[in-house]
């Protein structure tokens, strides 16, 4: 699959200007290596798995090669399919002497043998996103990365709440995890800040973090994925996430209200 970022403009005449009444063309050559690659394709989603899951990539662009890196480990060259079995984080780019290199995607894989299951009760999604309503949050099922996945979620208020209800304690290290779609062209953005709290039985909160997330700075297109470690683990925690007030400035729909996009909370 040829997949190359900014082709269009090569050799693309950008309109004409008048001088004297005669006509001037002006042209813009845009040598190759002013071309930026896009970021290699994953071949399948498998992000929550049992056992393990095979990575494998679409074929790149012409000589350009995937680079890959599995956690903190040094970036191979990709040569073929290979396995993740642990939870782990894969981040990877496209590279060729020629072009810029792509953007690096990072991207998380989660082996749901841990995963505790959970009631969620809240916020309910806006329209048109409603789509499977909070089911969504907890059926261990990751969205594509195409918005209109009906995986996701959306919210346009500026805070959500839920509270989740976990069915057991047992090997429970009271981490939560949050993934969100980034998608600023279609005003998507990241929360601004997450809270959470523990609660006991009593209704009384006995540990709580909070996360203050940098979403209004130009950012490349991707899912994230954050985690929010707790002193202690509960069987009930709340959870407040605050979306931006308004698009930021420099966003072409300044003013307007972005959208927060999930497919998931996991607790560990
Ligand atoms: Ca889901």
């Amino acid at each position: 699959m040829i997949r190359i970022m900014l082709i269009t403009f090569s050799y693309i005449i950008f309109g004409s200007c008048t001088n004297n009444d005669q006509k001037v063309d002006t042209a813009l050559l845009v040598q190759k290596e002013d071309i930026k690659l896009v970021a290699p394709k994953l071949k399948d989603n498998n992000f929550f798995f049992k056992d393990n899951t095979l990575i494998s990539f679409y074929e790149t662009f012409a000589n350009s090669k995937v680079f890959y890196k599995v956690n903190n480990a040094k970036y191979k060259q990709y040569n073929g399919p290979f396995v993740i079995s642990k939870s782990s984080q894969l981040s990877y780019f496209c590279a060729d002497s020629d072009f810029i290199n792509s953007d690096t995607i990072s991207q998380n894989y989660f082996n749901t043998v841990n995963f505790k299951r959970f009631k969620i009760e809240g916020s309910e999604p806006s329209e048109p996103y409603l789509n499977k309503g909070l089911s969504a949050l907890n059926n261990i099922a990751k969205a594509d990365f195409q918005f209109k996945d009906e995986e996701w979620i959306a919210f346009k208020d500026s805070v959500v709440k839920f509270e989740l209800t976990v069915q057991d304690i047992v090997s429970q290290k009271g981490t939560i995890g949050f993934s969100f779609l980034n998608m600023q062209s279609s005003w998507i953005f990241k929360p601004q800040k997450i809270s959470v709290e523990a609660v006991n039985d009593e209704g009384e909160v006995f540990s709580k973090q909070q996360q203050v997330i940098d979403s209004k700075s130009i950012s490349t297109d991707g899912f994230f994925y954050t985690t929010i470690q707790l002193e202690k683990p509960s069987l009930i925690y709340k959870i407040e996430i605050e979306q931006l007030d308004s698009l930021p400035s420099w966003h072409p729909g300044h003013g307007g209200q972005p959208w927060l996009f999930m497919d998931e909370i996991i607790v560990f």
